[in-house]
């Protein structure tokens, strides 16, 4: 099969850090989730067009650690490959476990409870293995901890007894890139009778790139491509940026394509991108045994999407919590044909709000549900991380019904409130473009600059309250604390909050 269109993004909404490989006919990938449960998503396609999550890696509390997840730490850059009937996924809990190395038979899980790999001091391991079948870890060296905290020691590698976690050799300085800042990311792939070792370069940010060496032995004598970064965005101009963060697969007919992660900054000077860095694809020509790669154009699916959830039978595999699983927030149980999730006295700026959602996967969406709040508070939020959200909560209690938008950001917060009669209140958050049809009016200099306006609505008693216009620069990657993405969902703060028929409306064009 040769896929002529690769869609662009390939994995929408934040899905950063790909790792792919192949199994036959069918692609894996993976990407970074932090703080989210369950993690570690595996997406699996067999056309290069539909991606489905057949499964995660992390489901259970004790693989992940993730309970007390910093904030932007928890799990960080996977690295997925697949030998002898084995799936590995290789990653760092930062600030957490440490290098653990997961297994499963398949994919869709489940997946064993992880070796932790002791003694990497790092971020983004890789796995290969050699002729003899010796499992190669390479990693981006990063100290942890003491007073060089965050200083960047270049690519690293040790051998790995995979079963035991144990190291089996020194660790080995590869190589430190061609100068720019934080070489990260390695990959290893073999091609050729060559040992191709991909890094990222420049930060995740504007300058990311990607980087090849390559030698005949994968354990050292790496030499430098001649054009790295071979894949960069450069120019501002390009509607997708930070392109970098590679890794590559072989397809079926003989074709190489890399996944990358990106990101697709809005307004006029491309500043602020409000999904977060999401995985993008571009194809590998080989040039004098080197790989070239085509800067990375949009290629958008065609749109608008819409997505009904009635919650009358199990979540689907998109719902994410924070900090914990979504069975401990979510009861399907509790009234029929409707989610209700128990408040716990905490909101969304908690550790572990009583939260479940989903990504916010298109320039301008929508999500909408219907609450049911008897004496209780809850809603609607989107969220980058517990210090940066917007919400529209119901608060209901004897005294009667009001509606709450807050939009909080660190060291402000703006609330909004109309009373409305008691009962089912409606409630949306629409993430709109400035200057579309039916989008508020904001003209000159804010126009120019903002990714887009957050709308927090609420419809009760045949009226429409928009309670807040808010700008959707500060939920962006390049305002947000966190290396994520915006997340849409459903909030208890007290009492049994219910929400009924989710629907989520998204287009990019
Ligand atoms: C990832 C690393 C990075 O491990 O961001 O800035 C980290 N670079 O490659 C989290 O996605």
């Amino acid at each position: 099969m040769r896929v002529t269109v690769i869609p662009n993004p390939v994995l929408q909404g934040f899905n950063p850090d790909p790792s792919a490989c192949r199994v036959g006919e069918a692609y894996y990938l993976v990407t970074s989730t932090f703080e989210y449960m369950p993690g570690l998503p595996i997406y699996r396609s067999t056309d290069l067009v539909d991606w489905e999550i057949v499964g995660h890696v992390i489901t259970r509390m004790e693989q992940g650690g993730l309970g007390d997840a910093a904030t932007g730490g928890g799990v960080w850059a996977p690295t997925l490959r697949h030998r002898d009937g084995v799936f590995y996924c290789i990653v760092t809990i930062a600030m957490g476990r440490g290098c653990v190395v997961f297994s499963a038979t398949d994919p869709a899980g489940p997946w064993d409870d992880g070796v932790l790999i002791e003694g990497i001091e790092g971020i983004d391991p890789d796995l290969a293995w050699d002729a003899d079948g010796t499992a190669i870890v390479t990693y981006s060296g990063l100290v942890t901890k003491g007073e060089d905290f965050g200083t960047h020691t270049g690519i690293r590698q040790v051998d790995v007894d995979l079963a035991t976690g144990a190291l089996l050799s020194e660790k080995r300085s590869l190589w430190s890139g061609s100068g720019f800042m934080f070489p990260e990311a390695p990959h290893l792939v073999e091609r050729d009778g060559w040992w191709y070792l991909f890094i990222a370069e420049g930060g995740t940010e504007r300058g990311h790139g990607e980087s090849v060496a390559r030698s005949r032995d994968p354990r050292g004598g790496f030499v430098p491509g001649p054009a790295n970064p071979f894949l960069t965005a450069r120019s501002t101009e390009r509607p997708v940026q930070n392109t970098g963060h590679g890794d590559l697969v072989e397809t079926a007919t003989g074709e190489w394509l890399m996944f990358c992660l990106g990101v697709r900054p809005r307004g006029a000077v491309r500043s602020f991108s409000a999904l977060g860095r999401e995985t993008f694809c571009s194809r590998i020509a080989w040039v004098d045994g080197w790989p070239t790669a085509e800067p990375i154009e949009l290629s958008l699916r065609p749109g608008p999407e819409a997505e009904e959830i009635a919650f009358d039978g199990p979540l689907d595999a998109g719902w994410m919590a924070i900090r914990r699983t979504v069975g401990s927030v979510a009861d399907l149980q509790a009234r029929p044909g409707a989610i209700t999730l128990h408040g716990e006295g905490v909101g969304m700026d908690a550790q572990s709000p009583v939260f479940v959602g989903r990504r916010q996967r298109h320039q301008t969406a929508s999500a909408a549900v219907t609450v049911e709040a008897d004496d209780a508070r809850g809603g609607l939020a989107v969220r980058y991380d517990e210090a940066t959200f917007y919400e529209v909560l119901v608060d209901a209690s004897s005294g009667g019904t009001r509606v709450e938008a807050r939009a909080v950001i660190p060291g402000f917060e703006r609330t909004a409130s109309v009373d409305v009669p008691p009962g089912p209140v409606e409630l949306e958050i629409a993430a709109v473009r400035p200057g579309t049809a039916g989008a508020p009016e904001i003209t000159g200099f804010v126009d120019m600059i903002t990714s887009d306006v957050v709308r927090l609505i609420a419809r009760a008693g045949g009226q429409e309250h928009v309670l807040a216009e808010v700008d959707g620069r500060s939920l962006s990657a390049e305002t947000a604390g966190s290396f994520t993405g915006r997340v849409l969902g459903l909030v208890a703060v007290r009492g049994d909050v219910s929400f009924r028929g989710w629907r989520y409306e998204g287009s990019d064009t």
